[in-house]
């Protein structure tokens, strides 16, 4: 009996995938499709996969050609698959041509033509989602990289309001999007916006954008000031608008694996969580500071997600220790008091500290070195140091894809965000809090 493998994401199911088996299925009288597993995708750049595994597996089964599935987990599994259901052929569509022709040191490699004018990608693109930009701060430029990660949205034009600000600190590659003069304009030729403008306009251009049907995808902080938080949450839900806040990390893969790991009990009762997230700005503090004001605005929301994924909202006490240079909060400490756990977070723009996340727990601990936020390696450790492990992930480019991928994927079919109303308001509210707290410096 001659036994063929092959193994593709199977997404958004089409003729091509269809072609591509039967071909393999008639090189052979035996067929086993290997079906990638979404975190595997993810980890190979290709993150934006429409069907769940369930429905991709389904789809699969459907054409009838497949004796047998298994699903790809690991960089390596071919090998392994191969020499444990004894394959004869291995075989993939000729866009992977020479590719795998190290394969042939275990069994024959066939490229076979592969379907033309089809693809899963040219299928989500068909529902494209015209993303317009609003703002030309430099984070633009970061953003517009890792947007070509995503299928199925294109970046359909930018407004940006001109203001005296020294040109150095404006984004760079927005020099080929198309430039609308008003808001008006731009709101008639798109479905959703990205807001990177200052802090200080972002929640009027937020109630803007939802007033004119817009979904929102906008840079953190959300909004500092907790009631008007709520009232866009309440006119985007009202709306049956999505109203997303970008902060990369509640969407990286391993995050929230991470969070639920804990969740599962593997440190025991969790006491205690200490997130740092510090920078040295430089040239760029007086830009940051134009932006987004001082460390707690330009970066709490970082620990504040860690924060309160693991210990809720349900705090009893808040206190803040700033150092504060020309009126701004360039480091600040931020103290929280639970029932029965604490936590702290050191954010700072102009200082340097070890950039962990330290999660204490009655039976061991957590520890995801520097840089946390850019989650892709974590340790569980015990007292007994043999029990300990190491976990890795991937964490791609600068990470922004992540967010961009949830917020068209949203649009499309609603689901729950991670970053759900609770957190982004939890957040306001202690932003609001340090706001009003009139800090004066301790040094
Ligand atoms: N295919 C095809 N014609 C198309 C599109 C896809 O013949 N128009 C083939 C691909 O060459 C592949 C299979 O259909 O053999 C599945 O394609 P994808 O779902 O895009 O999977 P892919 O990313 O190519 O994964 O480990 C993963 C595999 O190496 C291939």
């Amino acid at each position: 009996m001659k036994k063929v493998i092959t193994y593709g994401t199977y997404d958004l199911f089409h003729q091509g995938h269809y072609n591509l088996l039967k071909r393999a299925k008639a090189l052979g009288d035996y067929l086993i499709v290997g079906i990638t597993s979404d975190y595997f995708d993810k980890s190979r750049g290709k993150f934006n996969v429409h069907d769940d595994l369930m429905t991709r597996v389904e789809n699969v089964k459907k054409t009838g050609f497949a004796d047998k599935i298994v699903i790809e987990e690991y960089v390596g599994q071919k090998i392994d698959d191969i020499q444990k259901y004894n394959v004869d052929i291995f075989t993939v569509g000729s866009d992977w041509k020479g590719y795998f022709d190290y394969l042939n040191e275990y069994c024959k490699v066939i490229y076979l033509e592969r379907t033309e004018g089809i693809s899963s990608t040219k299928i989500r693109n068909a529902h494209c989602i015209r993303l317009g930009v609003i703002g030309n701060e430099r984070i633009l430029d970061r953003f517009l990289d890792e947007s070509k990660f995503v299928s199925g949205m294109e970046i359909a034009g930018q407004f940006a309001e001109n203001d005296d600000i020294d040109y150095i600190y404006k984004a760079k590659k927005s020099g080929d999007l198309l430039q609308y003069f008003s808001l008006e304009n731009l709101f008639k030729n798109i479905d959703a916006v990205y807001i990177n403008a200052p802090l200080s306009q972002r929640s009027d251009l937020i109630e803007k954008a939802l007033k004119a049907g817009k979904h929102v995808l906008t840079e953190f902080p959300f909004c500092p000031d907790y009631n008007k938080a709520k009232e866009l949450l309440d006119l985007a839900r009202e709306n049956n608008l999505l109203l997303m806040e970008g902060l990369k990390t509640a969407y990286c893969p391993a995050f929230g694996k991470l969070i639920a790991l804990v969740k599962s009990g593997r440190i025991g009762k969790v006491l205690s969580v200490e997130a740092n997230f510090t920078q040295i700005l430089g040239k760029e503090l007086e830009n940051q500071i134009r932006i987004a004001g001082g460390s707690m605005l330009s970066l709490g929301a970082y620990p504040l997600l860690a924060i309160f994924k693991l210990l809720g909202y349900d705090y009893k006490k808040i206190d803040f220790i700033s150092h504060q240079e020309n009126g701004v909060d360039t480091m600040t400490r931020m103290n929280f008091v639970y029932d029965h756990a604490m936590a702290s977070a050191l954010v700072a723009i102009n200082a340097k500290a070890e950039g962990d996340l330290v999660i204490s727990g009655t039976k061991g601990y957590v520890y995801v070195p520097a840089p946390w936020w850019k989650t892709e390696y974590y340790e569980l450790r015990y007292e007994d140091i043999n029990k300990n492990s190491k976990f890795f992930y991937k964490f791609e480019g600068e990470g922004l894809r992540y967010e961009i991928v949830e917020f068209i994927k949203n649009i499309k079919e609603k689901e729950n965000l991670y970053l759900a109303e609770d957190d982004i308001l939890a957040e306001s509210k202690v932003l609001q809090v340090f706001q009003n707290k009139n800090l004066t410096s301790y040094f």
